[in-house]
C-alpha cells in the first residue's frame, strides 16, 4: 500500500471525496475518477423503469411499418435498445429494422449510433457536441442530406420526460412529431446511499460533486425535501465544486438555483474526470481575483457554448421560456457599492478602466455580490472619445469633461478612424479576462454608446440638462450632423464587433438621453444612424438598444432592429411591451429612486412588473436606469433576491 502513496500525492484528486449521482454507469465514473486518485462515493439517483405496455412505441411501429414515418430520431442508446426490446415482443425484428432503414435515422450521440449499429442499421445523420436538442435542430436546418422537415413525419424516441423546447421547434418546422416515450425515471429502490450522500453533504464531507444528467439535482432535491433538509442541502452543496457533464445538466442545476463551476470539453464521464483533475487545484482553491496575485480562477475559463447559451439571459434575449425571469442591472458595479468604493479609493476612473485586473475584479464583484445573472464589462461609454481625438477626464463632482471642437463639416472630417482592437486594447483584454474567470454559465455583455448619446457628449463637453449645443448643431447644420452621427456609427460598429470577437455574449447600446428629442426629430435626425449601427453588428449575439425617455416613441425606437428592447420607467412595462412590439423581448423597468424606498415597497413594485410581463418569455427585469450612487446596497441585493423568488414559474 505504501508503495502506491508517492504516485498518488501527485494526483490532484489525491484523496479528495467526490460524490455522484449517477446510476446505470456508476462504475465507470467510478473508475474514471479513482484513477486521477479521488475517493468516490456512489449515491445513485435514478432509476430508468421502462413501459412494458407501450401503446405509443406500438403505434409509431405500425406507422414505421405502413411507411408514414419519414425522420426517427434516437436519442440514447439505452432508449433505443429499450424500444426495440418492446417492440420485439409484437412484431418480427427484420421487419422492424428493414423499416427503419426507408427512413432518415438521426443518432443524438454516439451511445444511439452504437446502439444502431448492433441493429445493422447506420445512421444518416449523427449530431456534434454536445448533442444537446439546439444541435439537432441546427444539423436538420442545415439539411446536409436534402432532408425537408417541411410536413415530414418525425418519430422521437424521448427520454424520461418529453423535452418541450425541442418538440416546438420541430413542430415550428412544419413536421408532424410522434413522440415515443420509451422510459420514465424514478426514484431508486434503495434511497439508503442517496441518504447518506445527503447527510454528508451537509456534514462537509466532500469537496466535489460530479452530475452527469439532469434529472439527478431534481431528484436528489426531492429525497433532501422528504428527509426534510432541503434547506441545509442547498446551502450546504453551494459550497462544494459542482462538475456538470454537460450543458444540458448545466442547465437542469441552473434551473433548480444551482450553478456549474466545471463542465468538461466534451459530455463524457472520462473527459469529465480527466480535466477535473487537471483543474482540481484551481477549483478547488477558488477565490475570487485580487488586485495583486491577478486572476485565479481561470479553470472556469472553459467557454462551453453550451452552457452560457442557455443561461436565463440569453434564452430570455432569445425569447425562449425560463423557468424564472433573468434579473442584471444597469450600473450594478459602481459608487453605491463599498466594494467599488474602496477600489476606486486607489486609481482615478480612467485608471480603473484601463487595468484588465481592476476591470475583471469590479465586473466579477457586482456579479458575486448581487448574484444577477449577466455580468456587464466595467468600462464606460465615453471612454471611445479618446480614440477619436478628444480629451476626457472625470472630474470629482462634475463628471465628465470632454475637450473637443467640433464646428462644422470640417471637424467632423477630422476625427481620425481608428482600430478599436489597438487602440481600445485595454477593452478587449478586459473582456476577455474577465471572459475566462467569470463563471461559465454567466454571460457578459459588452457595450456602447449610440451614435446620438455619444455625439451629445462631444458637442456639450460633457453632461447636460437641456442639450441647447447638440440641438443646435443638430437643427443648423443637417450636413455636419449627418456626418458625425454617420462617422459615430461607423467606430462604433467596429468598437462592437471587436468586443463581441474578445467574448462578449450580448452587447447592449446606450441610447440614454434619446428622450430628449420628439419622436418626429428623432427619426428624422438619429433614427437612420441607430439603424445601421444595429445592421452592422446584428445577428452574432443579441443586441439590446436601450433608452431613457423614448416611451412616446417606444414603436420607432424598437424600429431600428434591436433585438431587445430596453424601457425605462416612464411607462408600464406591458404597455412598453406592446409599444416596442410582440416580437421583441424587453428589458426593464424599475424605477431606480425605488432602491431608496423600504422593501416592502421594492417587492410591491417587483411584482406589479412581473405580473405585467405576465410569464411572456423575453422579459429581462432590470432598472429603467442605472442603479444611483448613494443607493441601499442591501436593498440592491433584496430586489435581486425578489425577482428571483418571485417570478418562478409552476409548470
Ligand atoms: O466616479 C466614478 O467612479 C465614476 C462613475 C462611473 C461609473 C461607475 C462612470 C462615469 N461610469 C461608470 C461605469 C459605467 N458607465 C458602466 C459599467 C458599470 C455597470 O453598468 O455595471 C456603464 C455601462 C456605463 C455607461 C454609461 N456611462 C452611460 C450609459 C448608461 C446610463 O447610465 O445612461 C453614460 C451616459 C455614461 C457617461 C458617464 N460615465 C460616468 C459618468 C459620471 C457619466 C455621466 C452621466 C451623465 O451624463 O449624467
Amino acid at each position: 500500500m505504501t508503495s502506491l502513496k508517492p504516485t498518488l500525492e501527485k494526483q490532484p484528486l489525491a484523496g479528495i471525496p467526490i460524490v455522484g449521482f449517477e446510476s446505470r454507469q456508476s462504475d465507470i465514473l467510478k473508475q474514471a475518477l479513482e484513477r486521477q486518485g479521488a475517493v468516490f462515493f456512489a449515491a445513485p439517483s435514478v432509476q430508468e423503469i421502462p413501459f412494458e405496455q407501450n401503446t405509443e412505441a406500438f403505434s409509431f411501429a405500425e406507422k414505421l411499418m405502413a411507411g408514414k414515418i419519414n425522420i426517427v430520431i434516437l436519442m440514447t442508446g439505452v432508449g433505443t435498445r429499450y424500444l426495440m426490446q418492446v417492440l420485439e415482443k409484437k412484431f418480427e425484428k427484420n421487419l422492424l429494422v428493414e423499416a427503419l432503414k426507408k427512413t432518415t435515422l438521426v443518432a443524438r450521440g454516439p451511445k444511439s449510433v452504437q446502439a444502431l449499429r448492433e441493429l445493422g442499421l447506420v445512421p444518416a445523420m449523427t449530431i456534434p457536441e454536445p448533442n444537446t436538442w439546439r444541435e439537432i435542430i441546427a444539423e436538420l436546418d442545415q439539411n446536409p442530406r436534402g432532408v425537408d422537415l417541411e410536413s415530414q413525419t418525425v418519430a422521437v424516441q424521448e427520454y424520461g420526460e418529453s423535452n418541450l423546447d425541442f418538440l416546438t421547434a420541430l413542430k415550428k418546422r412544419g413536421c408532424r412529431v410522434v413522440q415515443i416515450p420509451v422510459y420514465r425515471w424514478a426514484l431508486p429502490d434503495n434511497r439508503e446511499p442517496l441518504e447518506s450522500a445527503i447527510r454528508k453533504i451537509i456534514a462537509g464531507e466532500f469537496k466535489i460533486a460530479v452530475l452527469t444528467s439532469a434529472i439527478q439535482i431534481r431528484h436528489v432535491l426531492k429525497v433532501a425535501s422528504e428527509m426534510g433538509v432541503e434547506r441545509e442541502f442547498k446551502t450546504k452543496f453551494k459550497e462544494l465544486v459542482i462538475a456538470s457533464v454537460g450543458p444540458t445538466t448545466s442547465e437542469g442545476l441552473q434551473e433548480v438555483g444551482f450553478v456549474a463551476d466545471f463542465q468538461p470539453t466534451h459530455p463524457k464521464m472520462g473527459t469529465l474526470a480527466k480535466e477535473l483533475a487537471e483543474q482540481a487545484a484551481v477549483l478547488l482553491n477558488a477565490q475570487r481575483p485580487t488586485l495583486n496575485a491577478g486572476v485565479q480562477r481561470s479553470a472556469l475559463s472553459v467557454k462551453p457554448l453550451g452552457q452560457v447559451q442557455n443561461s436565463l439571459f440569453l434564452k430570455a434575449c432569445r425569447k425562449e421560456s425560463t423557468p424564472r425571469t433573468p434579473v442584471w442591472l444597469m450600473r450594478q458595479a459602481g459608487r453605491y457599492q463599498k466594494s467599488y468604493r474602496a477600489i476606486r479609493g486607489k486609481f482615478s476612473f480612467l485608471e480603473l478602466c484601463k487595468n484588465k485586473e481592476v476591470v475583471t475584479q469590479v465586473t466579477l464583484n457586482a456579479v458575486e455580490e448581487l448574484g444577477v445573472d449577466a455580468a456587464i464589462i466595467f468600462s464606460d461609454i465615453l471612454v471611445v472619445l479618446e480614440p477619436m481625438g478628444f480629451g476626457l477626464d472625470y472630474v470629482a463632482g462634475d463628471g465628465p469633461v470632454i475637450s473637443a471642437e467640433i464646428k462644422g463639416l470640417s471637424s467632423v472630417q477630422k476625427i481620425p478612424n481608428f482600430d478599436p482592437e489597438a487602440e481600445l486594447s485595454y477593452v478587449m483584454e478586459g473582456i476577455r479576462l474577465t471572459r475566462a474567470s467569470l463563471n461559465a454559465a454567466i454571460p457578459l455583455i459588452g457595450f456602447s454608446g449610440a451614435p446620438f448619446t455619444l455625439a451629445s457628449y462631444l458637442l456639450e463637453g460633457g453632461s447636460s440638462k437641456n442639450f441647447i449645443r447638440t440641438k443646435t448643431f443638430m437643427f443648423s447644420d443637417e450636413k455636419a450632423w449627418h456626418a458625425l452621427l454617420e462617422k459615430i456609427t461607423q467606430l462604433t460598429a467596429k468598437y462592437l464587433l471587436a468586443q463581441i470577437r474578445a467574448g462578449a455574449d450580448a452587447i447592449q447600446i446606450f441610447d440614454s438621453w434619446a428622450g430628449i428629442l420628439n419622436a418626429l426629430d428623432y427619426s428624422k435626425y438619429v433614427l437612420p444612424h441607430s439603424r445601421e449601427l444595429l445592421r452592422q453588428v446584428s445577428g452574432k449575439v443579441p443586441v439590446i438598444h436601450f433608452g431613457t425617455g423614448t416611451s412616446p416613441f417606444l414603436d420607432i425606437f424598437s424600429s431600428a432592429g434591436a433585438d431587445v428592447i430596453g424601457i425605462d420607467s416612464h411607462m408600464s412595462l406591458d404597455e412598453g411591451w406592446e409599444k416596442a412590439g410582440a416580437s421583441k423581448a424587453v428589458q426593464g423597468n424599475l424605477d431606480p429612486v425605488l432602491l431608496f424606498a423600504p422593501q416592502e415597497k421594492i417587492r410591491e413594485e417587483v411584482k406589479k412588473i412581473l405580473e405585467q410581463a405576465d410569464g411572456r418569455p423575453g422579459h429581462i427585469f432590470n432598472l429603467g436606469h442605472g442603479v444611483l450612487p448613494g443607493t441601499p446596497e442591501e436593498n440592491v441585493k433584496y430586489l435581486v433576491d425578489c425577482v428571483k423568488k418571485l417570478s418562478v414559474r409552476v409548470e
